[in-house]
């Protein structure tokens, strides 16, 4: 069945709901913005043709509520809701709710989410498979003591995880049985905290993997492809800093069977748009499923890069019931890219986010540059969103001309008001360890120390800068208090729609 979508309500905000309006502009679709108080002004309101408020500060009671979000669909008469990725992305019941008020969402189905949202049942799902697990168990465990029993049959060091988790909350890693207790109760805590739900189950923890990816794209029909890999090793936090397609590791007998293993998966899971399939690669070349993302990732555009596709543009396609328009074979990955994460944090004080105004944002240009951001000069960065302000992606024909180009791409970026990862990024594009390829997810702990970062003069002087601004703009915002009440906004109607007049 074809349905054409019209109108899509982009159901996120920053770097991501511009991604996608984009997206819309190119395919002809209307596009309606949502924003929180605090992004009345953001570049996704103002790229959008039309722009709801949703009121409120905190992403409760914005960008995650369902409610909000629904009556502005309704209002604005869209007939399809695209929710990037983070807030109600991989929230079943948001999609659910999406499709019985008659509009598409641009996603899998509610059943995918659930089943691969809950990472027991995935392994469950995936057990009679020929898709290899991590050892482990498919049921969550209650009784502390038979856990442990289980674990000493697992051999330590095992790791105690969230079954409503992915990503690394929740996580505990046990070397002795001696801790096993405190960390399975430290685990349950947190993802009842987390998720509202307390289940934890057990894996062996494999020490030193590499965290590889695969992009799939699956119809409406039945067809699944995938996009190759993601090289992902590169965290802090169960944060991705540096990601790259593709991994210079897997050979291309490697590459095929790790692919395989991807798109049975999302088959498995009746699966439908464009999702990512999460391995864990040993010092073997053996490789084990870990979870599945239900939804587009941050570092989707290394693959774009790589292979010429937009995944919003197939997204959407899949989701108006378009069958692919290729297969497998048709799919060559062609060069190499790599992307740097420029978040608002502290290199140098152990990447603590840093809040406050962007007063300068200055971006890389040229052959091979691409630069994903929702960052206008002058905006904040609160405490309430994640501290991202862009992705920095470099493309070339092979890994060391995308290395250099990702050098001078940095070199040309500054951005002052607050303290960034860029020159945390110089650090490792300047790393013997990653130059050759040779690291695994332990990249930062073994190998970062601030008093390594090497600031450019650039980097130097925008960091000079910033102190300097800080300064002057603490200043005037004492004086800018007095202003404010005089102040009107009147780009934005009292109705709280707001239709951009074009031309
Ligand atoms: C693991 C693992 C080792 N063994 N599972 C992290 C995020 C989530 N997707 C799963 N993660 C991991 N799962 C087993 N059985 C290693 C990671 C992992 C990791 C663990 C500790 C510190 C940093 C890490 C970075 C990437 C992956």
């Amino acid at each position: 069945m074809i349905r054409k979508i019209k109108k899509i309500l982009v159901a996120n905000r920053g770097e991501i709901a511009v991604r996608i309006i984009r997206t819309c502009k190119e395919l002809g679709i209307e596009t309606v913005a949502v924003f929180s108080e605090t992004d009345r002004t953001a570049l996704h309101v103002r790229m959008a043709d039309e722009a709801v408020a949703l009121g409120g500060i905190k992403s409760a009671e914005s960008y995650l509520s369902s409610e909000k979000l629904l009556a502005a669909a309704k209002r604005t008469n869209a007939d399809a809701i695209h929710p990037g990725y983070g807030f109600l992305s991989e929230n079943a019941t948001f999609a659910e709710k999406v499709q019985n008020a008659g509009l598409v969402f641009i996603g899998p189905d509610p059943e995918s989410i659930r089943l691969m949202g809950d990472k027991t049942t995935a392994r469950k799902l995936l057990s009679g498979s020929r898709v290899p697990l991590a050892p482990g168990t498919t049921d969550s465990v209650s009784d502390v003591n038979e856990a442990k029993k289980i674990a000493a049959g697992i051999g330590f060091p095992v790791l105690v995880k969230a079954s409503a988790g992915g990503g690394g909350k929740g996580m505990r890693i046990v070397h002795d049985p001696a801790d096993f207790e405190q960390a399975m109760t430290a685990s349950q805590n947190e993802a009842q905290n987390a998720f509202g739900d307390s289940r934890v189950y057990i894996e062996k923890y494999l020490e030193g993997p590499r965290h590889i990816e695969f992009q799939i794209l699956a119809d409406s029909h039945g067809e699944v492809v995938h996009l190759f890999e993601r090289e992902c090793s590169i965290q802090r936090r169960h944060q991705k800093v540096v990601e790259e397609a593709p991994s210079s590791v897997l050979t291309p007998a490697l590459r095929e069977e790790m692919g395989l293993a991807a798109t049975e998966v999302a088959r498995s899971c009746k699966y439908k748009g464009a999702g990512t399939v999460e391995f864990l690669l040993d010092r073997h070349n053996r490789f084990y499923f870990l979870e599945m993302n239900t939804r587009l990732q941050v570092e989707h555009p290394v693959t774009e890069l790589i292979t010429g596709l937009d995944l919003v543009r197939e997204q959407i396609r899949i989701a108006e019931g378009e069958p692919l328009g290729f297969s497998q074979s048709d799919l060559k990955p062609y060069g190499h890219a790599i992307e740097c994460r420029v978040y608002a944090e502290d290199p140098m004080n152990q990447f603590l986010p840093d809040t406050g105004k962007v007063h300068l944002h200055r971006i890389p240009s040229g052959p091979g540059i691409r630069v994903d951001s929702g960052i206008v000069d002058g905006m904040e960065v609160s405490v309430h969103f994640d501290p991202m302000i862009s992705k920095l992606i470099t493309w070339d024909v092979n890994r060391e001309r995308a290395i250099a180009r990702m050098r001078r791409a940095l070199e040309e970026y500054s951005v002052s008001g607050v303290q960034t990862t860029l020159p945390f990024c110089q650090f490792v594009m300047n790393h013997p360890a990653f130059i050759s390829g040779k690291f695994d997810t332990h990249f930062i702990s073994d190998f970062f120390r601030p008093d390594l970062l090497m600031l450019s003069d650039s980097a130097l002087i925008s960091s000079l800068a910033t102190g300097a601004l800080n300064a002057v703009h603490w200043y005037e915002r004492e004086s800018d208090a007095l202003k404010v009440q005089s102040r009107s906004t009147p780009e934005f109607s009292s109705a709280g729609v707001w239709k951009i007049r074009r031309k």
